[in-house]
């Protein structure tokens, strides 16, 4: 039996996220158009014939000098270090720039072994991405998949475990994901929230849960929190006309939520602002791992 950890990087919105998912076999990491959605290192799990391959989806590797984006970009260095395996993932669809290249030099200079892809096959002209490719990275074979349409991923897989070491599984054959119900419920919510604003708006939203208890004698996950955001007029916007907004989000969620849990659930969120949390070491090291 193979087993290996995989740190899955490339830059923000090329995909890892929905390629996570699709390996896994279910939703592991919420997914948006909006760059910078994924802020955690997030597991997930793929049982085959071959093995168990523990996927670590992580942050877009984005240069910034705004605090949060320092701490996703250590993230990511932090994931390189500590794999077997790495899964570099290109949107083929754009050209490389100057994050890229900073990515590339970081990848060159860790000692993983590593697979690289080409993602969105599906659409535009990614044939330029796969020479490029070539010559930043010798002696790789680039992949071409598809998150979105599933195309490529056995090959993928296959590659992954052509380099993985011997190995017992990690965790159970059922798993596909080790989170937390709390994390879930938070990510799952974030999600729902991005999706209904624009903008700044998403990338100034952290959730908060404050209690999550099972009630009905089991029958039903409840959890009470709030949506987080930096100003007055983003909450206002979060909140909506007599509070729509904010109602279709949570309803989005619970729906959602209702779909991965053998439970009900029902969420009791406010939207709070909390200033520039931006900004703020304590809470950025607590969030952001
Ligand atoms: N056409 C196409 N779109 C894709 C594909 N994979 C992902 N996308 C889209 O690309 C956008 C970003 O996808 P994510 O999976 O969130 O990308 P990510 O790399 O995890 O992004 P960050 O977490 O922000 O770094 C979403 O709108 C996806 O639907 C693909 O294979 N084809
Ligand atoms: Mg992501």
């Amino acid at each position: 039996m193979k087993s290996a950890v995989v740190a899955v990087v490339g830059r923000p919105s090329s995909g890892k996220s929905t390629l996570v998912n699709a390996l896994c076999g279910g939703k592991v990491s919420i997914v948006s158009p909006v760059p910078q959605t994924t802020r955690n290192k997030v597991r997930g799990i793929l049982n085959a014939p071959a093995g168990q391959l523990v996927f670590i989806d992580t942050p877009g590797f984005h240069l910034s000098e705004k605090k949060l984006n320092r701490y996703m970009t250590d993230l990511v260095t932090s994931a390189l270090a500590e794999v077997d395996v790495v899964l570099y993932v290109v949107d083929g669809t754009r050209p490389a720039g100057d994050e890229e290249r900073a990515l590339q030099a970081a990848l060159r200079a860790s000692s993983s072994p590593r697979v690289v892809c080409v993602n969105k096959s599906d659409s535009a002209d990614w044939a330029p991405a796969l020479d490029a490719l070539a010559a930043a990275l010798p002696p790789c074979i680039p992949l071409v998949v598809s998150a979105l349409k599933g195309t490529g991923l056995a090959q993928l897989t296959a590659g992954l475990f052509a380099l993985s070491p011997d190995g017992d599984q990690m965790y159970p054959e059922d798993y596909y994901t080790d989170q937390t119900p709390e994390f879930r419920i938070a990510e799952i919510l974030r999600e729902k929230a991005i999706l209904q604003t624009r903008d700044e708006v998403p990338h100034a939203i952290y959730v908060r849960l404050e209690d999550v208890e099972m009630h009905d004698e089991g029958a039903t996950l409840w959890a009470r929190g709030f949506i987080c955001v930096e100003r007055e007029s983003q909450q206002g916007i979060l909140v909506g006309r007599g509070g729509e907004r904010i109602r279709s989000i949570v309803a989005d969620a619970q729906r959602e939520l209702a779909a991965i849990f053998p439970w009900d659930v029902k969420l009791d969120i406010r939207v709070k602002v909390d200033r520039d949390w931006r900004k703020r070491d304590p809470l950025l090291r607590k969030m952001i791992r």
